[in-house]
């Protein structure tokens, strides 16, 4: 379908599809199965200026709205949600910045993300705050010129591989949402390390730890925005990123499409090639009819999102569910139509199942994405 992309979104769209054929899917197998962490792709997606891509111009970026990153991270999507998802964190990383950080702290950070000379992690998950966010435990207390910071994140995505990353932590218990309060802390900041490495079930070219703060010392200026306003600016970043994860969705499920009717045609059974089987037809039909739907979502949302910036979050949610389920639904279809060769680890549908499954999982489930869903309805059907 033509969803009518000006010239510099073509332009996106090229590039990172050149990087994905050329780049990731060569070499996503080996990624997965050494749990490697894709730097030169990285590297080379720097050098094509994907980093800038949602970076306001006068920070070195590219000065690109939610359809111009969604449309990126699809093509990447396609080839690797590992890579996607490590390319995805740095931009996750600096929103917080973005969205409450001072003119200051963006020219310090930004144009560094923006060149891809720096990457970024955001860090919020904790072992007892998962969907319950504002549950965190790490505390940050104020000390002379300092904040000394107290707690240990987990499953943080670019964790030990990044170079600034953006947390949340208390800085006080008894104001409630009212008492988070986000930081930047940087690499080799004293008091703070990174655990190894998580072994997961997919998305393996990612890194994932533990982000861990002994009596880690920080300058006073490293608070982002006010103080007392991190749950909200936590609430903003996941509602920005979002969309990011059903682009990714997106290219995952056809990535899967594609690998699923080549083979379909080129497979015979019975004589005929198996595209020739209604059944299989079918199954095909249905794959299409839901990434095709789930694109027409995602886009709408990113463009609703640019026109409307202070109306996200139910879009942002919607187009997140929406995608992923397609995406897990059609990788695992696809494994289907392929059989066992679908189930072997040398055709790529069997990575692409796995890889799909943290897609309804991560930057919210899909399940707390509809409790967001139904309170904005119940908002506005108050209103009404
Ligand atoms: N934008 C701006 N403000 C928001 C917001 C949003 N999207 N969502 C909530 N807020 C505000 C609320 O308005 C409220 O402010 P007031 O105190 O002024 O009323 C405050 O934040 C607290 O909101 P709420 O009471 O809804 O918070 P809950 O603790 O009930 O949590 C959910 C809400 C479940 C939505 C939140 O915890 C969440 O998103 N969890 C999932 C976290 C997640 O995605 N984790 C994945 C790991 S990060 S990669």
């Amino acid at each position: 379908m033509d969803y009518f992309l000006s010239e510099e979104q073509e332009m996106i769209v090229e590039t990172a599809r050149e990087i994905t054929d050329e780049r990731i899917i060569p070499a996503r197998a080996e990624l997965d199965e050494k749990h490697e962490f894709p730097r030169a792709i990285l590297n080379e997606m720097a050098q094509a200026d994907l980093f800038a891509v949602p970076i306001p111009e006068e920070y070195g970026g590219f000065g690109g709205g939610c359809i111009d990153n969604v449309l990126a991270l699809e093509q990447l999507g396609r080839g690797c949600v590992g890579v996607g998802t490590a390319f995805a964190a740095s931009a996750l990383g600096i929103y917080p910045i973005l969205i409450a950080g001072s003119d200051e702290m963006k020219s310090k950070y930004l144009p560094d993300v923006a060149s891809g000379a720096k990457f970024a992690a955001f860090g919020l998950t904790e072992a007892n705050a998962g969907s319950d966010a504002s549950g965190i435990r790490t505390t940050a207390v104020p000390d002379g010129d300092e904040w000394v910071i107290n707690g240990t994140k987990q499953w943080i995505t670019n964790g030990g591989e990044a170079q600034i990353y953006t947390i949340v932590a208390i800085t006080d218990r008894s104001r409630g949402a009212r008492g988070a309060s986000m930081f930047v802390v940087e690499e080799g900041d004293a008091g703070f390390t990174c655990g190894p490495k998580e072994k997961k079930m997919g998305i393996r070219a990612s890194s994932t730890t533990e982000l861990i703060f002994k009596d880690c010392r920080i300058p006073k200026d490293r608070l982002i925005g006010r103080l007392g306003t991190g749950f909200i600016t936590v609430m903003k970043t996941l509602d920005s990123s979002r969309p990011g994860i059903a682009a990714l969705g997106l290219g995952l499920a056809q990535g899967a499409l594609d690998e699923a009717a080549s083979y379909a045609k080129q497979r015979v059974q019975f004589g005929k090639p198996i595209i020739s089987f209604q059944a299989v037809q079918h199954l095909l039909a249905d794959m299409a009819i839901q990434l095709e739907a789930a694109r027409a979502l995602v886009y709408g949302a990113a463009r609703h999102i640019d026109a409307h910036p202070k109306d996200m979050t139910k879009v942002s949610s919607m187009c997140k569910v929406f995608a992923t389920d397609v995406a897990m639904k059609v990788a695992v279809d696809a494994v289907q139509v392929m059989g066992g060769y679908g189930f072997m680890s040398e055709y790529p549908v069997e990575k692409m199942m796995r890889d799909a499954k943290i897609l309804q999982i991560y930057e919210g489930t899909n399940q707390i994405q509809r409790n967001v869903i139904g309170q904005e309805l119940n908002k506005e059907y108050s209103r009404s």
